[in-house]
């Protein structure tokens, strides 16, 4: 169905942060080829990290999807995407050496704290499953929307990166993501106005959570 749901309304009612998420100067400086080095070393310990705390809140999200979601369907979208993650934990390992970054000496910067504090807390069952649901797909969407962007033509992304761009930038992620929001959208077309508000509000607090982490790459150590 191509009517615009609740998600587009917030994109274009919040476009700057939005922006701001998936057109970062970091993610700029990959595409035009200007990216400081060790700006990239810091953003790939940092997101080692994220992506381990990322796990179980991807774990949340799919015993819902078997619980609370009335639709068989949600629970192998997301469960290819918890599949997934493990692969890609193989892959920061082999890009830690290649860049020798250590991962075990890596201590998460306060960005990365507040980010993952907030994910646990919309694992407590007090969060409806619309609300987790917009989340989730924010979270893989700005990382999708943003790498994407660095293989798009023009692009002077340094080959040495190109890996990186295309582990989120590919055609597969993107459409996992469309079939995320599309979960998401079905949830949020039968919320109650109060749980509208709390899923707009969490979408709001991921983009800028995701500002903030991209803060902290390009600042280094
Ligand atoms: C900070 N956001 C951050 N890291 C990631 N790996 C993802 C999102 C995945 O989409």
């Amino acid at each position: 169905p191509e009517k615009t749901g609740m998600i587009d309304t917030w994109l274009d009612k919040h476009s700057s942060i939005y922006t701001a998420a998936t057109r970062h100067a970091f993610v700029v400086s990959i595409r035009d080829g200007s990216v400081d080095l060790s700006s990239f070393r810091t953003w790939l310990g940092q997101d080692y990290l994220f992506v381990r705390g990322f796990v179980p809140f991807v774990a949340n999200v799919l015993i819902r999807a078997g619980k609370e979601s009335g639709e068989s369907s949600d629970m192998e979208v997301v469960l290819g995407g918890l599949a997934s993650l493990y692969d890609e934990i193989e892959w920061f390992k082999r890009e830690g050496s290649k860049w020798n970054v250590d991962f075990s000496t890596i201590v998460p910067q306060k960005a990365n704290q507040e980010y993952r504090r907030f994910l646990e807390a919309l694992m407590s069952s007090e969060v409806k499953y619309a609300v987790i649901m917009t989340a989730f797909w924010a979270i893989e969407a700005v990382y999708q929307e943003s790498f994407a962007h660095c293989l798009e033509d023009g692009n002077k992304t340094p080959a040495e990166l190109t890996g990186a761009c295309h582990r989120w930038g590919n055609d597969g992620f993107k459409q996992y993501c469309l079939s995320v929001k599309n979960i998401a959208e079905r949830c949020l077309e039968n919320a109650s106005s109060e749980v509208l508000a709390e899923a707009e509000n969490v979408l709001v607090r991921v983009l800028e959570h995701e500002v903030a982490f991209w803060e902290m790459s390009r600042g280094g150590n």
